[in-house]
């Protein structure tokens, strides 16, 4: 369908998610459209909402592509837009069938567990596949990597465009040490700055990173890339002592710039220009601009890194505020509202909080509390459910919330948070004994 349209000469219509996965799920689209000659028309947007859906609808376009979100808005697309659409997704799609003029790719449709298996990015990638496009696959990976779908290897289908990636030439895997900015950072800050695999005491710790590498004689101040052999496996195995999981599986594309070269930091530049809305500049770096575009997006990663440290600082020094089976966080500081959600699971992984209960990051957004929950495996094979707490505690103060087992997020009113923070607990008590 897509040939179709571009052989047609129609200005494609993409609208994508407005995350790392999202970004990339309209680059491959672009890309492959750009490729055979065609154009397009890009809208990023946080959620598809009925409203977005019925505006799109008075727009001229033969054909509508959505990437990275649209299954659960499939009814208001089968009744209000009646030139061709495609949707790319891979969350959990509403119950209802697809027109004739709908095309609807979803591993859910086929059994297939859309949160592990397969990115928005990579059904995005099955839209163009048959059109030659497996130099294509590494893009859908970066989108998996956005939506953290490589734990630990890559599964299922996204496992299938591994292999397109490998075949074309372009992608390749190997064994590395996992720390981000190698080539443009002093090693102390490419330390600090890794939050996945976190490394206990140096992630989000810059003077821990510094007095770890003194101890040990490294010159913490050149790149990791100028270290010598010799430096770089005496860091190798130390740092493999605080986390093994450091060194591993690396997924690069080599005559990549070396910034964007590891799938992983790409997400993460992508990611980057999500927070900011800087979503032309994302799409401008999956479509190949790089010199001022690729700078802006380092500065905007920059910034956020900086802010994160700060985050990072705020949480090692005041810890989190415990209940008997939850714990939280909380500001109204404008630095540290950007970063609630990730310094409470950072924190979590890096061990500066505990990990025996489930964590809620309070923001305070005007009347309003956004609340980042976050547990881990062991308390879901326990029985917590974080999606089904926030969901059912939210709704009870008029707000609203959801998601994963072990990452959620719910918005209430301000004037609730102590009676939610108390609700949640004993939901959580509810679920850990009935279990
Ligand atoms: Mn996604």
């Amino acid at each position: 369908m897509l040939k179709k349209h571009i052989e047609n000469g129609d200005v494609i219509r993409l609208i994508s998610h407005n995350d790392a996965d999202g970004i990339s799920a309209a680059g491959v689209i672009a890309n492959a459209i750009h490729e055979e000659g065609g154009q397009f028309h890009t809208t990023i947007v946080p959620r598809l909402k009925s409203d977005t859906v019925k505006d799109l609808a008075k727009e001229k376009y033969e054909l509508f592509v959505f990437s990275d979100m649209g299954s659960a808005c499939l009814e208001q697309i089968n009744q209000s837009i009646k030139s061709d659409v495609i949707i790319a997704d891979h969350h959990q799609p509403s119950d209802v069938e697809a027109n004739d003029n709908v095309v609807h790719i979803n591993p859910h449709l086929f059994g297939i567990d859309g949160s592990k298996d397969l990115s928005g990015a990579g059904a995005s990638y099955l839209v163009v596949r048959d059109m030659d496009k497996k130099h294509l696959a590494y893009l859908a990976l970066v989108g998996a990597f956005g939506d953290m779908q490589c734990p630990d290897g890559f599964s299922g289908v996204n496992q299938m465009i591994l292999s397109d990636g490998l075949d074309s030439g372009n992608l390749e895997i190997h064994e590395d040490l996992k720390i981000v900015s190698k080539t443009q950072e002093p090693i102390y800050k490419s330390l600090a700055y890794t939050l996945n695999p976190a490394l206990p005491g140096l992630t989000g710790n810059l003077e821990g990173a510094i007095g770890f590498l003194e101890k040990r004689g490294i010159s913490y101040g050149i790149k990791f890339d100028e270290l010598s052999d010799e430096e770089r496996d005496v860091l190798k195995d130390e740092l493999i002592k605080l986390n093994p999981e450091i060194f591993g599986d690396v997924y690069t594309v080599p005559k990549e710039n070396p910034v964007l070269r590891n799938l992983e930091e790409y997400s993460i530049l992508l990611d980057s220009c999500g927070k900011n809305k800087k979503f032309g500049l994302g799409i401008s770096i999956a479509l190949g601009e790089r010199d001022k575009a690729l700078n802006a997006a380092l500065n905007l990663q920059n910034n956020y890194r900086s802010e994160l440290m700060k985050g990072m600082e705020w949480i090692t020094r005041e810890g989190s505020i415990p209940m008997d089976y939850i714990q939280y966080i909380y500001s109204d500081d404008k630095v540290l509202k950007s970063v609630m959600g990730t310094i409470a699971s950072v924190g979590m992984s890096a061990k500066i909080l505990p990990e025996d209960k489930p964590i809620l990051a309070l923001a305070r957004l005007h009347n309003d509390i956004k609340i980042s929950g976050r547990t881990t495996r062991p308390m879901v094979n326990k029985g917590v459910d974080l999606g089904k707490a926030l969901q059912d505690a939210s709704a009870n103060f008029g707000g609203q919330g959801g998601g994963h087992d072990i990452a959620a997020g719910a918005m209430i009113p301000f004037t609730a948070k102590d009676n939610f923070l108390l609700l949640v607990n004993d939901i959580i008590e509810h679920q850990l004994n009935n279990n």
